[in-house]
């Protein structure tokens, strides 16, 4: 997506668009650079991506992906019922993946992906680059990751495989009550700068735009404390919650921007912010419609894998481009539905 040109464009948010975890070259454009036509054909262009996400979800997609997860029931172990009731009750759960997954070899495999990111030459030169030029920073380039948007990923990647698992996914789609689609996986290394800077893009108070709910799970592969910019949720921000008037949802067709501090300091209640500091070796699934931040690393690197699921009424494509085939035999419906 990038920089979403016209994000907000007649509303407050016109000069601080949300993006998510796609980069941006472009230059970002203040309102007063927009013709009328412009943003009369941005208004026009929203309100029918708004409709067709309607549509989709109370007509067209969403009501199939729900019969689909009704009709193929799965038994879920106590761990996954576990992370369902917690993130049905507070859009957040924290679980150890020797818990979840016991030691079927996929958490294994990924570690050892994310060990070769994490000292190959791209987080190397990441660090470098960000240590130097972190005062020009626009976007994330707090974050290194291992894929870049678009970018093709074999069905067999560890990343891919790990998202498609049952333990995963079956969750997810437990707590989402249809069947999701995967809306992308990455390894991040985040960057610790003790040096005075500006909180930037997510390492502020947002909803996601992609969807209306959505699970983003964060693998943390080393111990979080404090010092490496833990993510951070609000769970009663979610629609329904005592929170949720505050910034209300976007429509479908995207962002509403950044949540000012102030609006939080003010309103949030401080022991209503769950702080996600843990050992290594945990999973953070989150329904990241509701106020969450992170990143924010002062004094430790994160390294972290991200698994993204969406519901099929979400009008955002994958971020990667997954091969559908894979040599595994293994691959359920479920994941094969996750991948359209
Ligand atoms: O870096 C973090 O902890 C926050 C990431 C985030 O907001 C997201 O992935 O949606
Ligand atoms: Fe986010």
């Amino acid at each position: 997506m990038g920089r979403r040109g016209l994000a907000g464009c007649g509303d407050r948010i016109m000069e601080q668009s949300v993006k998510t975890d796609r980069a941006s070259t472009a230059t970002p454009r203040r309102k007063s650079d927009y013709s009328l036509l412009e943003r009369f054909r941005y208004r026009c262009g929203k309100k029918f991506k708004d409709l067709r996400f309607v549509l989709n979800r109370d007509v067209f997609k969403n009501p199939a992906a729900r019969r689909l997860h009704r009709e193929h029931p799965v038994t879920l172990s106590e761990a996954q019922a576990r992370v369902v009731q917690e993130l049905t009750s507070r859009g957040i759960a924290m679980i150890h993946v020797d818990e979840l997954l016991g030691h079927s070899g996929l958490y294994e495999a990924v570690a050892e992906a994310a060990d070769a990111f994490e000292h190959g030459g791209a987080v190397v030169e990441g660090i470098r680059r960000y240590e130097e030029h972190y005062g020009d920073s626009s976007w994330k380039e707090y974050i290194v990751r291992r894929f870049g948007n678009g970018e093709r990923v074999g069905g067999d990647d560890p990343l891919v495989r790990f998202a498609l698992c049952g333990e995963l996914l079956d969750t997810v789609n437990a707590y989402m009550g249809m069947w999701t689609r995967l809306l992308g996986v990455n390894l991040w290394y985040t960057i610790p700068l003790a040096a005075q800077r500006e909180r930037l893009a997510s390492q502020n108070w947002h909803r996601d735009p992609e969807d209306q709910s959505l699970v983003k799970v964060f693998l943390q592969f080393r111990e979080v404390d404090k010092g490496a910019g833990p993510f951070e949720y609000v769970p009663g921000s979610r629609a329904g919650g005592k929170y949720s008037h505050l910034w209300p949802m976007a429509t479908g067709s995207g962002t509403r921007g950044y949540i000012p501090d102030e609006l939080i300091d003010e309103h949030v209640e401080e022991g209503d912010i769950v702080t996600g500091t843990c050992r290594a070796g945990t999973l953070i699934f989150c329904d990241t419609s509701g106020f969450h931040r992170g990143g924010f690393a002062r004094e430790n690197p994160r390294l972290t894998g991200l698994f993204m699921y969406k519901t099929p009424a979400s009008l955002y494509d994958c971020i990667l481009n997954i091969d559908r085939v894979c040599d595994s035999e293994t691959r359920t419906p479920q994941a094969g539905f996750a991948l359209e």
